[in-house]
């Protein structure tokens, strides 16, 4: 179960993040404000305190928090961003996380490493870590020495096409899975009671589980049907304007 959960507001300088899908426009800011208000209620709705951070000017991607740290229940990773934009965003959250943590559960992934949490998946002490371009090979074999420390586990995934690994596999526990494209037939998840996300849905893969209930992204059907058929109580949060940056529920907070 989760107690706590930090988010960051988005900054007016979100209209020039980072985007692999440019026809998509440029977010409308007020309504990104607008749909960070439900995201932050819903999670209320599932028993946490949510810590909310003021926006960052100075970093259009910054509500993106989650790509900024791992936290799990023994240990804080703060994370070495690879997108150069991006990298120094960590520096505003370590006071933050040092309210949570003291400085020996504290580490840190450091350069030539970088990882980025929305590589991280965690499905129970384990956790999965995506190669991509944003992730190398040093980043998480420090990752995984961290986690060793701590009694914790990690295993490397590497990624073929999607930007994080939680683009398109996300953890919803029960042993069960939400995969798209290029996951669905990973052997890292043979294990795993899978709830296969149909391509023209495919954004909806990132979904999060929160307490027992998943929140999931409005505007995808059959996604939301598959997930409530599995058992699931589902919340729905509209993350159009965070979608046209390559964002999505998860990549906005950090859970923990
Ligand atoms: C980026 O490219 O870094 C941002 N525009 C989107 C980050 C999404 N974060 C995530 O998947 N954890």
């Amino acid at each position: 179960m989760f107690k706590n959960v930090i988010v960051k507001r988005p900054c007016k300088a979100m209209t020039e993040g980072i985007t692999s899908a440019p026809e998509l426009g440029k977010p409308d800011y007020e309504l990104a404000l607008k749909q960070h208000d439900t995201y932050i209620e819903a999670l209320k709705q599932c028993g946490v305190e949510v810590l909310v951070l003021p926006a960052d000017e100075g970093f259009p991607d910054s509500c993106f928090v989650e790509d900024t740290a791992v936290l799990t229940r023994n240990c804080a990773i703060i994370s070495n961003p690879g997108a150069a934009s991006r990298n120094k965003e960590v520096e505003s959250m370590i006071p933050v996380i040092k309210k949570f943590y003291t400085e020996e559960k504290i580490a840190y992934i450091q350069s030539p490493g970088t990882l980025e949490g929305g590589d991280v998946m965690m499905v129970g002490d384990h956790f999965y870590v995506g190669r991509s371009a944003r992730t190398n090979e040093e980043g998480i074999r420090q990752f995984i020495e961290i986690l060793e420390r701590f009694g914790l586990t990690g295993s490397e995934v590497p990624l073929e096409k999607v930007l994080h690994l939680k683009t398109g596999v996300n953890y919803i526990e029960n042993n069960t899975m939400l995969v798209a494209g290029e996951f669905v037939e990973k052997d890292d998840f043979k294990p795993f009671k899978k709830i296969l996300i149909p391509e023209e849905e495919a954004y909806a893969a990132n979904c999060i589980w929160v307490n027992d209930k998943v929140i999931v992204p409005e505007g995808y059907p059959e996604v939301t049907k598959a997930i409530e058929e599995a058992g699931y109580e589902t919340l729905l949060v509209d993350t159009s304007e965070y979608r046209k940056l390559d964002g999505g529920l998860s990549c906005l907070s950090l859970r923990f």
